[in-house]
């Protein structure tokens, strides 16, 4: 028997039928299988770039091992798989079948299926499109792109389907959630799909810069069309898009943070409307931004710079809502299982539970990605910090935790939801989380050092001559640097095993055995507008907030671009590696 739904739209004649539920799960597991099969790959890549720093070029015995010789040819292309992979790849696909699947749910809808899979077969062609070069070693130019380093026009072909496969996504969610306002006037939109539709939004904004980059810039240029592209404005137009992603690939964990993990350590959310004012801020604060990116590049005025550092500040806000709120819950939860005292409760914390673990680790590691991330912020300080090695240990303790260490820990109750398969060797999930955190902590530790000592980012520095390194009296940070791809490495290996063995046992339950975590909230709202605080009630017009986003991001946006558009310079494209 299915029990339906988890989350339903408040009065509403069901719209999802067990069928279309079915087929539901199955595009979303889909989605995340493949995220999940992209990331396997991408952290086996890890170690070597830990080792990289540490000293020790592990490359040339890569290069003797014949298969691979010629998929990771040199530190660049397997730096580039790696970012490529992990970032990109991992984040995208999870967040299609994470964030199709939950505000679908919470509104109720039946989703034409159809169109749900052309978009995931889709987003596929474009990875593998997209593969081809990459695995060739024709286009070894970084995840950041940043011509004039020229790719294959395949590779840039590839990536554009795949970035217009995921509009399509969020536009299928976005037009579902339409059509739901229509059917249900005066009604408050639930908190999930609140989230959801925010979410996907502030995406189709954030991604307009990239997609004007590569398919105005890049792939013209990469065909020969053109004589020469811009860096300037290309990366300008990257960095448009590049900030904001990375909300792309947080928000989805917070609305774990926000929904489900509060349940799943037997307490409540704090605040809904709190939640929604995040969600809101989000949508409005995430891309106007994207100059803290480029407060060393020439040609950008002071000014400009400087007005996109104080709008940075801005976004921080949301995040520091979130971190009240989910401390909040947590407390709650804690609380409810007998835990007192101003920090004593956090040993009452379900620590067993290696979902809710890997969820408060992740958010644990993320107070230090956040504060790092106010420093890069400042305009101040981001000469010391930028292109040194303090910015990638900045992103693994973001990207790296509080956004995959959130995802694996989620799939341990996802995948038994999508799939009705049982979790398998759950004794080893506790001890994967735990040393995926101490292995990002201390790559975090290593590299934040490194970088305040002036070791420079994305340099193939194990190969070069050490007498400047050792100069630097850096060997604690290097060894720690070292220590912890290994760390990862065994925490990879494990999660991995225990999420491919779930895979692929055979289905035992009814999948709704395993429900969807919502969590009660402390403060609900009120289901309809009329009886809803103001709070909510403004929240609520997230197609008005989307048009206040892009607006604000025109202002800040095109008095920069504009006299680059004016007086653009086409640069001839470099193959470096
Ligand atoms: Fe960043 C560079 C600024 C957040 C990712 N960032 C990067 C790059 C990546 C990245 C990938 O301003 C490198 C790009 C490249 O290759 O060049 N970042 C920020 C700021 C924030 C921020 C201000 N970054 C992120 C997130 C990322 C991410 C999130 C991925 C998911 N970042 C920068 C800047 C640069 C940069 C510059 C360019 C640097 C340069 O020079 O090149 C903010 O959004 C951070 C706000 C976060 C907080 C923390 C809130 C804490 C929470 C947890 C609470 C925990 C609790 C647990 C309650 C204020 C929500 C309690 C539990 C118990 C058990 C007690
Ligand atoms: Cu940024």
């Amino acid at each position: 028997m299915t029990t339906l739904p988890a989350l339903p739209a408040p009065g509403t004649p069901s719209g999802l039928d067990t069928a279309s539920l079915t087929g539901l799960k199955r595009v979303a597991q889909y989605y995340v299988v493949t995220a999940f099969l992209a990331l396997l790959i991408g952290v086996l890549i890890g170690p070597l770039q830990a080792l990289n720093y540490a000293g020790i070029d592990a490359y040339p015995a890569v290069a003797r091992i014949p298969l691979l010789r010629n998929i990771i040819g040199s530190y660049y292309q397997g730096l580039t798989l790696h970012g490529v992979l992990n970032a990109l790849v991992f984040t995208q696909f999870f967040t299609s079948g994470w964030l199709l699947y939950l505000p679908l749910r919470a509104l109720d809808v039946r989703p034409s299926l159809n169109f749900a899979w052309f978009t995931y077969w889709m987003m596929l062609v474009g990875l593998l499109t997209a593969a081809v070069p990459l695995l060739r070693n024709d286009a070894t130019v970084l995840y950041t792109f940043y011509p004039p380093m020229e790719a294959s026009p395949v590779f840039y072909i590839g990536a554009a389907v795949m970035v217009a496969a995921s509009l399509l996504v969020a536009g299928q969610v976005i037009l579902a959630w339409i059509g739901w306002k229509r059917t249900h006037p005066g009604q408050v939109t639930p908190v999930v799909a609140y989230m959801g539709v925010a979410t996907w939004l502030m995406w189709v904004i954030a991604a307009l810069g990239l997609v004007t980059e590569v398919v105005g810039l890049l792939i013209p240029w990469s065909l020969g069309l053109t004589a020469g592209v811009d860096p300037l404005l290309a990366r300008t137009l990257f960095w448009w898009t590049g900030h904001p992603i990375v909300y792309f690939w947080l928000l989805p964990a917070y609305v774990s943070w926000y929904a489900f993990l509060p349940r799943q350590a037997g307490g409540r959310l704090a605040s809904e409307g709190l939640a929604r004012l995040a969600f809101a801020l989000f949508l409005v604060f995430s891309v106007p931004v994207g100059l803290h990116h480029q407060y060393a590049d020439p040609n950008i005025s002071s000014a400009w710079k400087t007005i996109h550092m104080f709008l940075t500040f801005l976004v921080a806000v949301p995040s520091l809502l979130t971190a009240f709120s989910v401390a909040a819950a947590l407390e709650d939860a804690a609380h409810a299982r007998g835990g007192r005292g101003v920090l004593g409760w956090v040993r009452f914390l379900n620590w067993r539970d290696a979902s809710m673990t890997g969820q408060v680790l992740a958010m644990v590691s993320f107070i230090f990605g956040g504060a790092g991330g106010i420093v890069n912020a400042s305009y101040a300080f981001a000469p010391i910090v930028h292109n040194t090695a303090w910015i990638p240990g900045h992103f693994h303790i973001t990207v790296g935790t509080a956004t995959t260490l959130s995802f694996m820990a989620i799939t341990f109750w996802l995948v038994p939801h999508l799939t009705g398969k049982r979790l398998q060797s759950p004794r080893l999930a506790l001890p994967s989380v735990w040393l995926w955190f101490a292995g990002m902590m201390l790559f975090a530790v290593g590299m934040h050092w490194q970088g305040l000592a002036g070791v420079p980012r994305r340099s193939h520095l194990s190969a070069a001559s050490q007498g400047v390194y050792d100069a630097m009296q850096i060997a604690v940070p290097r060894a720690l640097t070292g220590i912890s791809g290994v760390v990862l490495l065994i925490a990879a290996l494990l999660y991995f095993w225990v999420l491919l063995r779930t895979l692929l046992s055979p289905r035992m339950d009814d999948p709704e055995a395993t429900a969807i975590p919502t969590s009660d909230a402390i403060s609900p709202s009120s289901p309809t507008l009329a009886g809803a605080s103001a709070l909510v009630r403004r929240t609520e017009p997230l197609l008005a907030l989307a048009g206040a986003a892009l607006l604000l991001t025109l202002l800040v946006y095109l008095p920069v671009i504009g006299p680059m558009i004016a007086a653009y310079q086409a640069v001839p494209g470099h193959r470096l590696w």
